[in-house]
């Protein structure tokens, strides 16, 4: 374990990496400065708490103070090519991630996933298959529970099971995953990545200091990106792929299968889950690899999928209002994971248009013309909002009709109004939320807050066009004829 006892470290950022830093460095008996470039209420009551405990916190403070740090800690937000950072390293202070520092302390095995999409839901599964199969472990990472607040529990598990995003890579030195998995790699975080190549070079770290007995899991498309940068994976590979049926796991219709030596034929049903999709399957797919590496059986592992619900925001429906539904996919920050969640979305008649999609928010340098295709096949309407709609109806009207919304509740509403019988109306919106919200489970609580309000209102709960109500008469809800 790297020893922490009299070292001066410097923390970046005080959201919960950096608070969940600061406090191991603490507990670890390091002297500890903090710092943030903003200054709101909660951050000062943050500030208040490290304070007693020892931290000198400083707010709204754009670069590093004056002294001698042996090391600094970043918060996963914080961009390297910033004027901070570029400060610390002209003052020769070595830089490492929360991640990093979370796995130098942490005394048991990990299984560590990263991808554009379906991250969180991987980890969830596996999180939910190993304590099935009886192991320890709990999930942490970018999935909103940072490493360093779980070190201490480290001590009491089997394996630690943690989400990797691209900007925690961005700052491993030693980090190294006893099974590591890549689930994809699709446009995202342009706007802190620049290129495809840098962003694909970050989510490649994952591999980097693995050696020849660990596993890599990763998907047969997300191999082929690698390769083609030169990127080598050292440990030993497990294939996946819902579309290359040469992948060591593949799928066939609903079967999942493998071609893995002493585990060869069908391994479960999609059909008889609650996960739908070719994405989906490929969370199964890497989820049922990384059973294998670590032995578990089977058939235990097939009673914990089947018995897996996916959880809130992900393509989650809110409710079924006269014939309507609402699905909350508030998650789906990335053009790639809207693509996603248009595939799965049922029909009403086979080859008719019935989604009306909320999409925007802040842009991460994406291009959204790809989308072009797919809107025009299933989205009958769009409904725009956040700093991205003027740039997103830019790139969407040729595809599909677009209205520009002031707030959620107006979409919700707009899109209401517009929607038939059999229709669904879709929050996807392919941008990150924090323009208008705190982060996407703030945007996914608004869109369900404003749906239930729609529900009260078809029931008859409040008067026909009332403002209060959100402004939609009654009648509205009431399925018009196609
Ligand atoms: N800050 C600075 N200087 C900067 C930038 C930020 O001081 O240059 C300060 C901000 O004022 C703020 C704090 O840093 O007070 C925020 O730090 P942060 O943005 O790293 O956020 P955390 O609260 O520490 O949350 C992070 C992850 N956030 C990001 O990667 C942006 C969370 O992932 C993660 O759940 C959490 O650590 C625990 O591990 C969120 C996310 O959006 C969900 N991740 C991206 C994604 O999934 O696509 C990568």
């Amino acid at each position: 374990m790297f020893r922490l006892q009299d070292k001066n470290v410097l923390v970046i950022g005080l959201g919960l990496s950096g608070a969940a830093a600061a406090r191991l460095l603490v507990a670890r008996g390091a002297r500890v400065a903090a710092m943030d470039n903003s200054d709101t209420p909660v951050l000062r009551r943050e500030a208040e708490e490290l304070r007693d405990l020892g931290v000198r916190v400083e707010l709204d403070l754009r670069l590093p103070p004056a002294g001698q740090f042996d090391f600094a800690v970043v918060s996963p937000g914080v961009a390297l090519d910033s004027l901070l950072v570029k400060e610390l390293r002209q003052r020769e202070i070595p830089v490492i991630g929360e991640l990093e520092l979370g796995w130098q302390q942490a005394v048991c095995l990990n299984v560590a996933v990263t991808g554009t999409n379906g991250k969180t839901t991987t980890t969830e599964l596996i999180e939910h298959v190993l304590t099935h199969c009886h192991k320890r472990t709990l999930a942490a990472g970018n999935i909103g529970k940072p490493l360093c607040s779980v070190v201490d529990e480290s001590k009491q598990l089997d394996y630690l099971t943690l989400e990797v995003s691209s900007f925690q890579l961005e700052t491993i030195r030693f980090f190294r995953p006893a099974v590591a998995v890549l689930l994809n790699i699709t446009p995202d975080h342009l706007d802190r990545h620049h290129t495809m190549a840098e962003y694909a070079r970050a989510k490649a770290r994952m591999f980097e200091n693995q050696q020849p007995f660990d596993w890599a899991v990763v998907q047969t498309e997300a191999l082929a990106q690698l390769r083609t940068l030169g990127v080598k994976v050292p440990s030993k590979l497990i294939t996946f792929s819902a579309q290359n049926r040469r992948a060591d796991i593949h799928l066939d219709r609903s079967l999942i299968i493998s071609r893995i030596e002493d585990w060869v034929g069908p391994l479960i049903d999609l059909e008889k889950t609650n996960l739908r999709g070719p994405h989906n399957a490929e969370n199964v797919m890497a989820t049922l690899a990384v059973g294998r590496v670590l032995r578990l059986p089977l058939e235990q592992m097939v009673e914990a999928i089947t018995s897996f619900r996916p959880g809130a925001h992900r393509c989650e429906l809110i409710a079924e209002i006269n014939g309507i539904k609402f699905v909350n996919d508030s998650k789906a920050t990335n053009v790639d994971a809207v693509a996603k969640a248009l595939q799965t979305m049922p029909a009403a008649q086979p080859g008719e248009a019935n989604v009306l999609l909320i999409a925007g928010g802040r842009d991460k340098g994406l291009d959204y013309h790809d989308l072009g295709p797919l809107l025009a096949q299933r989205v009958k309407h769009a409904f725009l909002l956040g700093e991205t709609r003027e740039k997103l109806r830019a790139s969407w009207s040729l595809f599909t009709p677009c209205t520009l919304a002031d707030s959620l509740l107006e979409a919700v509403n707009d899109a209401a109004r517009n929607a038939a019988l059999g229709d669904i109306v879709l929050l996807s919106p392919a941008c990150s939320s924090f323009d208008l919200f705190r982060d996407y489970r703030h945007r996914g609580e608004v869109f369900r807050q404003a749906v239930e309000q729609l529900e009260r209102t078809s029931n008859g709960g409040v008067a026909p066009g009332n403002p209060t109500n959100g402004g939609v008469p009654k009648n509205d809800l009431v399925p018009t004829s196609r």
